[in-house]
């Protein structure tokens, strides 16, 4: 229950930046650096950062059969990444853990509609 209303509230924040961050015009630059960067690959995780409209590399290599750990985060914006043919579906800011044993090129897209280049914001991911 109690984590519903915390979705909805977090749902209604997000709409709101939305509409504020992603509304066309050129936001100032982020500010915010203070923060510790993600933490870098330790061999099994990737970073991908969202601003608008892209993300930070347009390949991002895993292996095959290794778990690893998708760290994503908006700094400009609200976007979200879905990946083709694999279970990832986070919004704004998050991680998954996840294996693929199939080697090959998987497209990386936003799965928010966050403004007028939404549909440029794609990028693959390798596993080789
Ligand atoms: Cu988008």
């Amino acid at each position: 229950m109690n984590k519903k209303w915390t979705l909805l509230v977090s749902a209604v924040a997000f709409s709101a930046m939305l509409m504020t961050a992603c509304g066309g015009k050129e936001q100032a630059a982020n500010t915010n650096s203070t923060e510790a960067p993600a933490a870098a690959t330790d061999g099994n995780g990737i970073n991908i950062e969202a601003s608008n409209w892209k993300f930070n590399q347009d390949v991002y290599e895993v292996k095959a059969g290794e778990e690893f750990t998708i760290n994503f985060k908006s700094t400009e914006g609200f976007h979200g990444i879905g990946i083709e043919g694999l279970d990832v579906d986070i919004q704004k800011d998050g991680s998954k853990t996840l294996k693929v044993d199939k080697a090959g090129e998987y497209k990386i897209f936003c799965n928010v509609i966050c403004g007028p280049e939404h549909g440029n914001m794609i990028a693959k991911l390798v596993v080789k």
